[in-house]
């Protein structure tokens, strides 16, 4: 699928500032695919199909996590915001036919993560925090380390991440604690 191709889809399907915030991963992730000696190409594609399953109806979802063999359907008893992810892989291979699995991966993982990250994985997962639109307040320290420390950061966003999530009682799904786990024991 071409980069160009993706944009108009994207800019169809998702809302104004779901579409600005794409953006917003593209660029940070090209950023990021240029410092860690990523494939700028693959990282912009992944970065821009990332999120447009977001806003599918709770009910698509579940017909998708159902149906696809490659989703566990555990993930029904996790939190609905986790969901889009591997749906929206799901969607970008059945709908558009991207079947390069570096990028399906990128977009499978870019929520929670998981232990053994790709290049490609860790690259949409840090642009998706830190692209130029978010403005939470752990955010600065994460677009420092990004910088220099591609691992520390990715840790760091799954620290805060983690923390977030304990502070509201939710619930954390293995693969984020799998990813923490994997990195922090490299990184310290
Ligand atoms: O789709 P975005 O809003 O751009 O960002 P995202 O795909 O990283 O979604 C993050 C949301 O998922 C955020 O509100 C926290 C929530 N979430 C719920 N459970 C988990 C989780 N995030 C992670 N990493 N792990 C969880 O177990
Ligand atoms: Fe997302
Ligand atoms: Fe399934
Ligand atoms: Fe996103």
């Amino acid at each position: 699928m071409k980069i160009e191709e993706a944009d108009h889809e994207v800019k169809q399907i998702l809302p104004r500032k779901r579409y600005e915030h794409t953006l917003g991963v593209v660029q940070s992730a090209k950023y990021l695919a240029g410092i860690y000696n990523g494939d700028v190409k693959k990282a912009e594609l992944a970065a821009m199909l990332h999120d447009i399953a977001k806003y599918f109806s709770k009910d698509d979802m579940i017909s998708i996590i159902k149906k696809e063999p490659d989703i566990p359907d555990d993930l029904l008893n996790y939190h609905l915001s986790l969901w889009h992810a591997p749906v929206g892989a799901a969607y970008v291979r059945e709908t558009y036919g991207v079947h390069n699995s570096e990028i399906l991966n990128a977009i499978y993982y870019h929520t929670t993560g998981r232990s053994g990250m790709t290049l490609l994985e860790k690259i949409v997962f840090l642009a998706d925090y830190i692209e130029p639109g978010r403005d939470f307040p752990a955010v600065a320290e994460v677009r420092k380390l990004a910088e220099t420390d591609l691992d520390t950061a990715v840790a760091k966003a799954l620290e805060n991440t983690i923390i977030f999530l304990i502070s509201r009682h939710q619930q954390i799904y293995p693969d984020t604690i799998s990813a923490y786990n994997d990195l922090i024991k490299r990184v310290g």
